[in-house]
């Protein structure tokens, strides 16, 4: 091999290691009262141009992530039955995202079926700074959720609360 050939090779492996960050399986648990919790997710690419070609009312949910709930929560006026759920989001007519569950995991391959979704009462702001990475947790609420358990979702610029428990 030559030396320019072995440099441009050094160069690509460089470029493929700056590439390729780690994506990472997660999982956040914890109780809100007597209800067990957890979330589990892949900390995927916020991948804005796939978000720019989303269209309105379609649920969104990249990679998946779920929702378990050992009980019956309060999440606003609506009950999140006890059971597993995929967490996604859901785009208004206004350009605004929503948190919605669907009822259990979509089979790969498959579509979501909109009579499973529910939509939650969330909040929307695309003022909360960037995450490259998808990030979720159950956290405290702030501004319509001050002082409310919270499920969050930041996504790029999108970050969305949602009531839960
Ligand atoms: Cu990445």
């Amino acid at each position: 091999m030559t030396r320019t050939a072995s440099l441009a090779l050094a160069a690509l492996a460089v470029a493929a290691l700056a590439f390729a960050h780690p994506h990472f399986n997660k999982t956040v648990s914890t109780t809100i009262g007597e209800t067990e919790v957890s979330v589990s997710y892949n900390s995927t690419d916020a991948n804005m141009d796939h978000v720019e070609g989303i269209e309105a009312g379609t649920f969104v949910s990249p990679r998946g992530p779920r929702l378990n709930v050992s009980a019956d929560v309060m999440a606003g006026d609506m009950t999140i039955a006890a059971g597993e759920y995929t967490i996604g989001v859901v785009m208004g007519d206004d350009g605004s995202w929503s948190m919605a569950l669907h009822e259990g995991r979509i089979p790969r391959g498959e579509m979501p079926d909109m009579s499973k979704v529910m939509k939650l009462d969330s909040r929307y702001s695309d003022q909360m700074g960037t995450a490259d990475h998808m990030l979720i947790d159950i956290t405290a609420g702030s501004g319509d959720f001050a002082g409310k358990p919270v499920l969050t979702i930041h996504f790029g610029n999108m970050h969305l609360q949602a009531a839960i428990g």
